[in-house]
């Protein structure tokens, strides 16, 4: 008899951890020149890139600064928001998840 079966590959599939946003949002009392330092201590940007997204967060409200697992998302946007907190500052730095 003719075999009609069809054979199926299994293929394992490594679910990929959810991500999560840091965010860094604007207020009208930290110096500009200090969010960019906080973002190229803790984020690891150059002067170009945090400038940047120092100057988005300024006139738009908030930014976009990197994407990480959460943990890392919340342990980096605590630095950040701690390193303002011990000059005084009131600059946030949230996390949400990724849409
Ligand atoms: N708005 C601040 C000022 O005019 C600068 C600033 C930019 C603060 C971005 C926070 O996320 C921020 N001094």
């Amino acid at each position: 008899m003719a075999d009609t079966s069809t054979k199926t590959r299994s293929k394992t599939k490594t679910a990929r951890p959810p991500l999560y946003k840091v965010m860094l949002l604007n207020d009208d009392f930290t110096p500009r020149e200090f969010v960019v330092r906080v973002l190229k201590a803790e984020f690891r940007m150059s002067e170009d890139q945090a400038h940047r997204v120092m100057v988005t967060a300024h006139t738009k409200g908030s930014c976009v600064v990197a994407v990480f697992t959460r943990e890392v998302a919340e342990d980096k946007a605590t630095r950040a928001t701690d390193m303002a907190r011990s000059e005084g500052f009131p600059l946030l730095f949230t996390t949400e998840p990724e849409t």
